[in-house]
């Protein structure tokens, strides 16, 4: 039997075939880190082969106004079930970054965040087969994990895109949601929901408490 991680690899690859590339000329993504009521999960590829995903009212931060992004992993006989997230947006980089990728998660099953690599700007060309891991466990409460990685010497990497995902090695149907994911070349100094014309992670008393 072919190990669980190389099973899920050619999984994701399948699945990030059918990804449109679009590139932000920002440092930061991804676009709609907050899942705004209103935003939903629009910008962000749903795999619905595997899963059922929804925007929920469930908000990391119990914020008024924004919630979360809501994967049901569907029952699978003989492979890992999974619950994906992947923005559909993409990061330009230089060949030796330092990026720094963050999310907050809860789910029933261990989380692995990915970088899928591309020799291109704008996620554009065959991707490398390589790329870079980070496990975390289980979590029944919101949980935010982060992870600092150098990009491998010796790739002309161009570009990146990030992935979040949970997986039962067994195939049975879980819960996984996610919110307030960030992908950066520096680290998140805060992440706000102006644009969505929330202030609610913003003190209204001045100085504040
Ligand atoms: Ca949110």
């Amino acid at each position: 039997m072919r190990p669980s991680h190389a099973r899920r690899r050619d999984r994701l690859i399948a699945c990030g075939a059918l990804l449109a590339a679009r590139a932000l000329a920002q440092n930061t993504i991804v676009a709609n880190p907050e899942f705004d009521a209103g935003v939903g999960i629009s910008d962000w590829f749903v795999a619905k082969s595997l899963q059922i995903s929804s925007w929920s009212l469930d908000d990391a931060d119990d914020c008024a106004g924004s919630g979360s992004y809501s994967a049901l992993a569907l029952e699978q006989s003989e492979s890992a079930s999974l619950a994906i997230a992947v923005p559909n947006d993409c990061l330009d980089v230089q060949p030796d970054a330092q990026l720094f990728l963050q999310v907050t998660y809860r789910s029933a099953m261990p989380l692995y965040l990915y970088l899928f690599l591309y020799p291109s700007a704008s996620c554009q060309g065959a991707r490398f087969t390589e790329d870079v891991l980070t496990a975390h466990p289980a979590s029944a409460v919101w949980t935010t994990v982060e992870s600092v990685t150098t990009l491998p010497v010796g790739d002309p990497v161009a570009s990146v895109r990030f992935v979040a995902v949970s997986q039962d090695d067994l195939g049975s149907s879980f819960s996984t949601s996610f919110d307030r994911p960030y992908l950066g070349l520096s680290e998140r100094i805060f992440g706000d929901d102006f644009d969505a014309g929330s202030t609610c992670r913003w003190s209204a008393t001045s100085p504040p408490p």
